[in-house]
């Protein structure tokens, strides 16, 4: 059966602002402290969407999370009013105050792992929430994460979704930012890939040293046990520790893969030859992987620029389109690398360019963006087409984020107990519009 696939993106929430909190992730510390516009980044991504889906790819959209997290701070002994709760852990602990305030939920590559009903045992799409426990601002994200993938999945006899594993850092799991999938043209089984940077168990296992693995093979190998794929058709790599401690904190920071094409570093994965041959051998057909030299485009060069992180967009014809970050344009040997893989006659034949500049400050670019959903025809009819991209929803949601979002949030501003009340107000106005229902806390009773 044929399917398609939709990037569902995250929509930058009302609280979007640079606090440092992702150690290993070298743009996020570097931009911590700068002042934030959470307008211009909801803009900014809600134009991706738009020219994608101008270009006709499919395109759906995930909402942000409320923010500041009211749950967190008094489960951590702030108590009194909402105000109270805000004003006392914004002054007496200002870094636990910025994880409850986080718009991390945007980068929706960390969402969940999903698995098309194509590779699935049972013949349904899976879902698994990331359960995020690296980061304590993540790790807030997988209850809400999971009731909004069942609000825009709700059909059982479609969609399965598995709990997020247990939060604990020998299962540490972040997604499909470290999941690929190939597939042939057209659909049928495809290839899961999943990539992890360290071993849960084996402490003496290679890793790296000065950065924090984020991905466990335990954790992979528990998603393709879920979702009932093919151990065949499974193939599991681990990140070179190199490229971590260079501040490469997921694959999809120096790997993306599509179709039958795999684009990534030299130094992306451990025994990277012998990667490459197990996933050509599971893929059966014919498999091209471009593989970046240091010389070319240096590891540093790629944390960069997030030349990695560009989405790869099969075409009608059965070329690729690369959807890469402003940054990669502008910086002069992967621009020249970007010219000369277009001139190769390989698969990609086309470049366009994104300035997601407010994202890409806390290390989030195109790919970071968007959750891969790839559906049958039925699939989608099965779904909640409310939340599906198109003009009208485009002009909706410009309207909505130049209504209720400030274009301006500097550190002093993070402690305004106002930002609770606007981060509501907006995402009431939300859910009405993508017609979820109630899945945010303070929507619950
Ligand atoms: O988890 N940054 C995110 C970026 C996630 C990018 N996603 C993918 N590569 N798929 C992270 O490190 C920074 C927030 C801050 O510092 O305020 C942050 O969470």
């Amino acid at each position: 059966m044929s399917e398609r696939e939709i990037n569902f993106d995250g929509l930058v929430g009302p609280t979007h602002n640079y606090s440092g909190l992702s150690f290993g992730n070298l743009a996020s510390r570097r931009h911590a402290g700068e002042v934030a516009n959470p307008r211009l980044a909801a803009l900014q991504g809600l134009d991706k969407m738009k020219a994608l889906a101008d270009r006709g790819f499919s395109q759906g959209v995930l909402p942000p999370h409320e923010r500041p997290s009211i749950p967190l701070l008094r489960q951590l002994g702030f108590g009194g009013s909402e105000r109270e709760v805000i004003v006392r852990a914004a002054r007496e602990v200002p870094e636990l105050y910025a994880a409850s305030l986080s718009a991390s939920a945007m980068w929706a590559a960390n969402a969940a792992t999903v698995s098309p009903s194509a590779d699935t045992a049972d013949g349904r799409v899976h879902f698994t929430p990331a359960n995020l426990v690296t980061k304590l601002h993540r790790s807030l994200e997988p209850p809400v994460t999971a009731r909004i993938l069942k609000a825009i999945f709700p059909d059982a006899a479609h969609f399965a979704h598995h709990p997020p594993l247990v939060p604990n850092s020998q299962l540490a799991d972040e997604g499909a930012a470290n999941h690929t999938r190939f597939a042939p043209r057209g659909g049928g089984p495809g290839v899961g890939f999943f990539v992890y940077g360290a071993h849960g168990f084996d402490p003496a296992a290679p890793g790296p040293r000065r950065f924090p693995p984020r991905q466990t093979r335990e954790a992979s190998e528990a998603m393709a046990r879920l979702h009932g794929l093919d151990p065949a058709r499974t193939v599991f790599a681990q990140q070179s520790p190199e490229a971590i401690d260079g501040g490469v904190f997921h694959n999809d920071v120096i790997a993306v893969g599509t179709g039958s094409v795999l684009l990534c570093h030299e130094k992306a994965f451990l025994d990277q030859t012998a990667v490459i041959g197990r996933l050509r051998e599971a893929f059966g057909g014919e498999f091209t992987a471009i593989e970046v030299a240091e010389s070319e485009v240096s590891l540093a060069d790629a944390v960069q620029t997030y030349l990695f992180n560009s989405q790869l967009l099969a075409k009608p014809g059965g070329k690729i389109l690369l959807a890469a970050p402003e940054e990669c344009r502008t910086h002069d040997r992967v621009a020249r690398f970007l010219e000369n893989l277009l001139a190769s006659g390989g698969p990609i034949d086309e470049v366009i360019h994104f300035n997601l500049r407010e994202s890409m400050r806390n290390g989030g670019g195109p790919a970071c963006l968007r959750l891969r959903v790839p559906l049958t025809r039925s699939e989608v009819g099965a779904m909640n087409r409310a939340a599906l991209f198109d003009d009208a929803l485009y002009a909706r949601l410009r309207y909505w984020v130049e209504n209720r979002y400030r274009d301006r949030l500097a550190p002093g501003d993070l402690a305004d107990p106002l930002l609770l009340t606007e981060c509501r107000e907006a995402l009431d106005e939300l859910t009405e519009v993508l017609e979820l229902g109630s899945v945010y806390p303070f929507q619950l009773p």
